[in-house]
């Protein structure tokens, strides 16, 4: 029989030696004459599968609502600051790129996995908040530098209402408001912020789409698929920072002494 030479890469999401590209199995002329959107090629590059129209809707507007958070932000700061030192698109956008974690932008994945691990072993809020308390580890998801409980994030609010009205169950994203309502009892800044809000939502969509197997969620969790939704809308608005600077000929940035506390 025909003896297969061993491959040194697998690759099962998109497949470029036909006539046209395909993804997970869709032709892009498929994937342009049924006008889908970037929340289908999301659903099919990442999770292999279309999803339906509610659950791209709602990844499409995660990717909107965080595309960009103004200049101030540790990820376009550090945009501006390599774009003013003269350095090229794809460095300008790395160098912000590189902050996305725990603090900034990369809580979402684990707001999932904490939020998930709570709600399945039916802790209360209360249970999980002092639980994380004693580990010394901040609750993801949790808390921000601008917002309060009397000055709520909007994206949050916009997200929970599509939730509500178009996803079948919301019942993750009920646990973390829940949340909020204890830690917002201990202080006014630890709202649920937006990386919380998309990390308990997107479980709502895994287990309520009827899409996923219970293995298959759990894997996605795991790996930790959820901060991409930000890396990806952000990186819009880090490209923009970036152009910013260029077309209004920012010079070289320098931090000014008064702003440094010198010590020894
Ligand atoms: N405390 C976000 O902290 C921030 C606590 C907490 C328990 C918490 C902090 C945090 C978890 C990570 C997270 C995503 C660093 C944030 C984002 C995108 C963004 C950004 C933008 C955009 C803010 C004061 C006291 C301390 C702390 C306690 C704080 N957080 N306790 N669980 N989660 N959250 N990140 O204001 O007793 O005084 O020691 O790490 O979800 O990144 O717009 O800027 O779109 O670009 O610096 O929205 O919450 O507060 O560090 O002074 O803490 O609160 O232990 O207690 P802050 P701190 P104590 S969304």
């Amino acid at each position: 029989g025909k003896v297969r030479a061993p491959t040194h890469i697998i690759s099962t999401i998109s497949d470029d030696r036909g006539e046209e590209p395909c993804y997970a199995g869709v032709p892009m002329s498929s994937i342009v004459e049924q006008g889908f959107g970037i929340g289908d090629v999301l659903s099919l590059l990442w999770f292999k599968r279309s999803l339906p129209r509610y659950c791209t809707k709602f990844i499409e507007i995660c990717i909107m609502l965080c595309a960009d958070h103004g200049p101030c932000v540790s990820g376009a700061h550090n945009t501006i600051v390599t774009a003013r030192a003269g350095k090229d698109l794809v460095s300008s956008l790395v160098s912000g790129l590189l902050t996305i974690g725990p603090r900034f932008g990369g809580a979402i994945d684990d707001a999932a996995r904490y939020f998930k691990d709570a709600y399945d072993r039916g802790l209360t809020p209360y249970e999980f908040v002092e639980s994380m308390k004693k580990k010394g580890i901040r609750v993801p998801g949790i808390g921000h530098r601008i917002k309060r409980g009397d000055n709520r994030d909007k994206r949050v609010e916009l997200l929970q209402l599509f939730a509500r009205t178009n996803f079948p169950s919301v019942k993750y994203m009920e646990y973390a408001v829940q949340v909020e309502t204890y830690t917002l009892s201990k202080a006014n800044n630890l709202v649920l912020n937006v990386d919380g809000a998309i990390g308990s939502l997107f479980l709502d969509l895994l287990a309520g789409s009827g899409m996923f197997s219970k293995q298959e969620i759990d894997e996605i969790v795991e790996i930790g698929y959820l901060n991409g939704l930000f890396v990806l809308a952000r990186s819009i608005g880090l490209i923009g920072h970036t152009f910013d600077q260029k077309r209004l000929k920012q010079p070289l940035y320098r931090h000014p002494w008064e702003d440094v506390l010198y010590t020894k």
